[in-house]
């Protein structure tokens, strides 16, 4: 766990601080008031402590805000094809200084560099999408029902933004709110998760080298309960877009409600693979295999529960227990890591909690449940790729998100079965289905209650062009990714222009 130094007591001095990283406020790199910071430690290695950073609060908020305000002045009037080329530019440099990046976040948060390279990429190509987007924000026109009389519609900045981020995804997802926000001419104040604080300052430095002018981003680094809230309770921020868990997410989303602000909530999943007798069964192994253990099945879209037709569950199981076996635990770091570590030691804890829960409930651990033997892994967060096999649907651990390299298991007699099976929780972001059968695949692609169906594909690898977000207990119907986001950082304008030179009235009846 990322401990606060305020409240560490005499811990004694580090060999290996790199360095100490501040805020970014009213365009100048600050501490945070009264100087407080934390530790950033890498998951894999303990020992290794990347930085200190920032622990901001209200007060530090409260001057991200204003300044925020100060940018929208100039931000808002600057015509939006001239922002898109910030973007444009902020999308070379992420190009540029991609591995580099990718290197810092792994030692950040653990995944492997194959996986934040990919993570740089997605906010590569949403700075791009979002540049050319620049150029469109589109309005619509209609027929007015008087002669002489147009009507249109524009799309103005809707103001300034809280945006609130996960650490899975430390540059991704922060890229799917902030450049949409920014395209839309609204200046935003960021509070990125305390586990990837680096990745956060690496992001703002290369905005402000795009030509971001100084007050249109806002960085306060630091704890959701302080700084996290602070955001989300200020009067003066227009709205929030956050990432995260379900229960903070509704938290967020009560508080917004209260006080009529717009909120895009993207949150929990417990997302199922089914897999039909008629499947590609090597397929569908590879992508269980994938959407399972990728990101040590620490994303929001990761497959937590298979979903195997009987006929082929004894076979497909043994032949997925012996790849899951192969898989290599370590340091993302290294070539040749399959999986990583977890995120600290509350996720592991986490996980090992549920993994007691599976056992205490009567499932059957085929795989995993410990921790990996081996000095080599012993100062980080590691936990065993594990499954369980006779998982029944209201099991706990076929219910609730565990967020960590966990899979049930669980038998389907017929496509039917499988789908109540899938939508029997109260999550809804991803889903996939494996089958030989367009038939079946269309029904599935029909019934199943998500905002995303893949198939012949694992639940994850959401593509930055298209709309990313969920049903349910996921989301509150707002949608990231491709073209909808841009409607959450606008205001739409109806405009009627009357040039018959004369009064006419609408909705009277002549
Ligand atoms: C998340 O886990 O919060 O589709 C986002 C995917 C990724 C995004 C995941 N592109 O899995």
């Amino acid at each position: 766990m990322k401990t606060k130094t305020a409240s560490m007591g005499n811990r004694k001095p580090e060999a290996r601080v790199s360095q100490t990283f501040k805020n970014f406020i009213a365009g100048e790199w600050v501490e945070a008031d009264g100087g407080t910071t934390f530790e950033n430690r890498n998951p894999a290695d303990r020992d290794d402590l990347i930085g200190v950073f920032a622990a901001s609060g209200p007060i530090d908020v409260e001057r991200a805000v204003s300044a925020a305000w100060k940018g929208f002045e100039e931000w808002s009037r600057m015509p939006a094809p001239k922002r898109g080329e910030v973007l444009k530019r902020a999308g070379d440099l992420l190009t540029e200084r991609k591995d580099e990046i990718a290197d810092g976040m792994t030692r950040e948060m653990g995944k492997p560099l194959a996986e934040t390279r990919g993570d740089v990429q997605e906010a590569i190509d949403t700075a791009y999408y979002a540049a050319s987007e620049g150029r469109r924000l589109f309005g619509r026109t209609a027929p007015s029902e008087l002669r002489h009389k147009m009507g249109f519609t524009i799309r103005r900045p809707a103001g300034i933004f809280g945006i609130v981020t996960p650490w899975n995804f430390p540059i991704a997802v922060p890229s799917w709110k902030i450049f949409p926000a920014l395209v839309c001419g609204c200046p935003v104040v960021w509070k990125p998760a305390q586990d990837t604080p680096w990745s956060a300052v690496r992001f703002v430095e290369i905005l402000l080298e795009a030509g971001l002018p100084e007050n249109v981003i806002q960085l306060v680094t630091g704890f959701g309960s302080d700084a996290g809230a602070a955001l989300v309770e200020h009067p003066d921020i227009t709205g929030i877009s956050f990432t995260g868990s379900t229960e903070v997410g509704w938290r967020i989303g009560a508080r917004c409600g209260e006080r009529g602000k717009p909120v895009s909530l993207e949150m929990g999943g417990k997302n199922a693979q089914l897999v039909m007798a008629d499947a590609d069964l090597d397929l569908a192994i590879e992508g269980v295999l994938w959407g399972a253990f990728g990101t040590t099945g620490q994303r929001c879209t990761a497959t937590s529960r298979l979903v195997l037709q009987s006929d082929i569950h004894d076979e497909f199981v043994d032949r997925l227990v012996a790849r899951a076996e192969g898989l290599v635990l370590g340091d993302g770091r290294k070539s040749g890591t399959d999986v990583g570590p977890l995120i600290n030691e509350d996720a592991r804890e986490k996980v090992e909690k549920y993994v007691r829960i599976g056992q205490e409930e009567g499932a059957h651990l085929r795989l995993g449940g410990a921790r990996p033997d081996g000095e080599k892994l012993e100062k980080g967060w590691f936990y065993r790729p594990t499954i369980f096999t006779g998982v029944a649907p209201d099991m706990r651990i076929a219910q609730e998100e565990i967020f960590g390299p966990v899979l049930s298991v669980l038998e389907v007699g017929s496509l039917d079965e499988g789908i109540e099976v899938m939508n029997g929780v109260r999550y809804g972001l991803s889903s996939s289905i494996y089958t030989g059968d367009v038939g079946s695949a269309f029904r599935a692609i029909e019934r199943i209650d998500a905002g995303i169906t893949y198939v012949n594909g694992p639940t994850i690898g959401a593509e930055a062009h298209f709309p990313f977000g969920g049903v349910k207990d996921t989301g509150n119907g707002h949608r990231e990714g491709g073209w909808p986001v841009y409607d959450f950082f606008t205001e739409t304008k109806t405009v009627y222009v009357d040039y018959s030179g004369k009064l006419q009235k609408a909705q009277i009846d002549t």
